[in-house]
């Protein structure tokens, strides 16, 4: 089997691709389909060529691993659709699984299309931060019209073959074998001139339409190169002949793609496939089959926790310690469903179908079937102990005992249990049942086939998991609380509440850390800080932050934290607070100075990428890659800097350093080396994968 097989049927010509596992558009895939049609060329008896994809897809894509290579070196799949367009013989594109990008770009480039009923096709260039730079954006909108072309090149998501069809995407739906039903639809136009070629029609727009999709893209995607590109380029294909939409795609094209945030998207494509491999399990190693969960509490968390499993189709038996608290949770839970269904998301039908998987009950013997029990009770370890104490009389033998905790020690949970290779920290982040991280916290006994069942888990309940080892805050929080440190520091010298806020805001984070600490509640952070306070001897805390939660003032919940907040939840500074910030200054000596933006920016960041360095170092972390993916799926940072460790490898890990030092931290020794040594974290991870 070669990369490109070419197999004779009659008088049409088949190419397969065989470039598992998605037949990217990799070096040697042009070169196997120009073979194809110089072989179609010369051979008199072929009337028609059919390009279909061997395995489980369609072309996925160009290569993305080759975006980095230097132009030469790039498979040149504009120059293969170039000569596919203008070819002499009727081509047919035959789509199974997924075309997408350059692969629904050589769809787009044939003269006809077909499909299996369940292909999906789609132009998701933007969420790796370019564009269609293959003939996309100006073939699309010439087929399905522009506002649909914008739609799909903006949101970046598929359609279905029904809906491509319907469309005029797709020629016809291939009920049984794609490729036999291929052959017959290329034999059956092998002989119709002229030949359908998308690059010869034309397409207009309202104006309007482009002003609608640049105002959209302010909200949708702030911040962001690539959508505005995509746009002036399907103005060009409704307002200019093809051939300048199509130069103009390659010099754009281009532009995106050596851009930061091209690279920090692409960063987080890998990081996060990466991240679901852990060295030592295999797809060898043994998994169970979840059928079904046991959830302690059900609170904020308990609940949102349950909405995973019941939302698909894993029966989940709830617990709580009181018939009302029971209650309140299964109404959260109900409450949270039939929203979803009055915004269209799900029928009525679904939400009691959801809702009839769920058994309340206040008798944890009622977890003894599960193949999961996750406790998800307030963090106290001397509860948590006696929880997991009477769960290791219940559960059956194989149960995954796991907890939800966000600070507490694993180890110590598991060693009051005659079992601690079944047990294993969930860490799902709030609201539980929306975001989409899900730190697996491996305790020094997990088995690894308890491990990879819970891997398989969080993929299966739509989480991106991400293995991390036993410390305090694991890798997320404990990175945060650095960050809350330095947050505060600027503060006291002289930035504004607001100010570090904006700064953050401006990076393209929902929320600062001040709006984040308000919405989670002051109380928490403040409680923390108080008892580790205790516990090291120290005086009690007595920062600016401790005393606005002296006053009451405890955030969001209770209408006022470090802003005021109006009934749409709106912050609003409060010269109150900034006046006791001030007489704060004022007693402890420091003298106030302006803190410009860029400072406030590059002391967050880099408190969180130094704390992610000393975590990358203790192998709490396997890869730096991991921690990005954290702070993109728990944190909200943006993914088009693709988390801050890839933010510090392109500002540098030498200006890093320097600034660190600048501004009186320590840097991390991990951090240090690698600056010193002029390397990234990036290649710290390749280095350590063997790559
Ligand atoms: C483009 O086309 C640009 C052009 O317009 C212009 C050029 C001039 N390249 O996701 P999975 C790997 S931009 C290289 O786990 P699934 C992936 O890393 C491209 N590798 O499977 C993983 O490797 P590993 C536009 C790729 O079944 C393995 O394949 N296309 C590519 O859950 C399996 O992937 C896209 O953006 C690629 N294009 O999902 C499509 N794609 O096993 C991106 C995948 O070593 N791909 N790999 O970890 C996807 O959306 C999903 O992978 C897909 C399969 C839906 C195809």
């Amino acid at each position: 089997m070669s990369i490109v097989d070419q197999t004779r049927e009659g008088d049409v010509l088949v190419l397969t691709i065989n470039n598992p596992p998605v037949n990217a558009f990799s070096p040697g895939v042009p070169e196997g389909l120009h073979a194809g049609l110089d072989a179609a060329e010369g051979d008199g008896g072929i009337k028609a060529v059919v390009i279909i994809g061997g395995g489980r897809t369609f072309i996925a894509g160009a290569d993305i691993k080759t975006f980095d290579l230097p132009r030469e070196q790039a498979p040149d799949l504009r120059g293969f659709i170039q000569r596919l367009d203008s070819f002499s013989k009727p081509t047919v594109a035959a789509i199974h699984g997924t075309a997408l990008g350059g692969g629904l770009e050589v769809a787009l480039a044939c003269n006809y299309r077909v499909a299996t009923r369940d292909a999906q096709m789609g132009l998701p260039e933007v969420k790796l931060g370019v564009l269609p730079g293959a003939g996309g954006t100006q073939r699309l909108p010439r087929v399905v019209g522009v506002e649909k072309a914008l739609e799909m090149m903006l949101s970046g998501n598929p359609i279905k073959a029904t809906e491509a069809k319907q469309l005029g995407l797709v020629d016809e739906i291939v009920e049984g074998d794609l490729r036999e039903g291929a052959i017959a639809f290329a034999r059956a136009h092998a002989d119709a001139r002229p030949l359908p070629r998308v690059s010869e029609r034309t397409v207009g727009a309202d104006p309007a339409v482009f002003a609608a999709a640049r105002e959209g893209i302010k909200k949708t995607h702030r911040g962001q190169l690539s959508p505005s590109l995509i746009i002036d380029l399907a103005e060009m294909a409704a307002t200019r002949p093809f051939a300048e939409g199509w130069d103009a795609e390659a010099r754009l094209f281009m532009q995106a793609k050596d851009s930061p945030q091209s690279r920090g998207l692409r960063h987080i494509f890998f990081a996060e496939r990466e991240a679901g491999k852990i060295p030592g399990i295999t797809k060898d190693t043994p998994t169970t089959e979840i059928k079904s969960a046991g959830i302690i509490g059900a609170g904020t968390m308990g609940g949102g926790i349950a909405m995973n499993f019941l939302s698909v189709g894993i029966p989940v038996t709830i617990v709580e310690t009181s018939q009302e608290a029971l209650d309140r949770g299964l109404s959260v839970i109900r409450r949270n469903y039939e929203n979803s269904a009055k915004k269209g998301r799900l029928s009525m039908e679904d939400v009691e179908k959801r809702m009839g998987l769920l058994t309340p009950t206040l008798n944890m013997e009622d977890l003894a079937d599960a193949d999961i029990i996750i406790e998800a009770v307030f963090e106290n370890m001397d509860v948590k102990k006696d929880i997991f104490t009477r769960l290791d009389a219940i559960a059956k033998p194989g149960a995954i005992l796991a907890t939800n905790t966000s600070t507490l020690d694993v180890n110590e949970i598991a060693s009051v249990t005659s079992r601690p290779e079944q047990v294993i920290g969930l860490h799902f982040f709030s609201p539980a049942n929306v975001m989409k991280l899900l730190e697996i916290v491996r305790a020094d006994k997990t088995s690894d086939s308890v491990l990879a069942t819970s891997m398989a888990l969080a993929k299966r309940i739509g989480k991106v998991g991400v293995v991390v080892g036993v410390c305090d805050g694991f890798v997320g929080n404990r990175m945060i609380h650095r960050y809350g440190d330095e947050a505060r520091k600027l503060v006291e010298e002289g930035a504004k509440p607001e100010d570090v806020d904006a700064a953050m805001n401006a990076l393209g984070l929902p929320m600062g850390p001040f709006q984040m600490s308000d919405m989670a509640g002051l109380d928490v952070g403040y409680l923390i800080r108080q008892h580790q306070a205790k516990v090291r001897g120290l005086p009690k805390p007595d920062g600016w932050l401790d005393r606005i939660v002296e006053m009451g003032r405890k955030g969001q919940k209770t209408g006022a934290g470090v802003y005021d907040y109006d009934e749409n939840r709106r912050p609003k500074p409060n010269a109150d607070i900034q006046r006791l910030i001030e007489d704060y200054r004022t007693q402890k000596g420091i003298q106030s100075r302006q803190i410009g933006q860029d400072e406030i920016t590059g002391r967050l960041v880099y408190s969180l990428v130094n704390e992610g360095a000393q975590i990358l170092d203790e192998g709490i972390a396997q890869r730096a890659g991991d921690i990005d993916v954290i702070y993109i799926y728990g944190y909200g940072f943006p993914a088009y800097h693709g988390g801050p460790m890839q933010y510090a490898d392109e500002v540098g890990l030498k200006n890093v350093v320097a600034d660190l030092e600048k501004y009186g931290q320590t840097p991390a020794p991990l951090l240090k080396r690698l600056a010193e040594e002029g390397e990234t974290f990036a290649q710290y991870d390749r280095e350590r994968a063997g790559a």
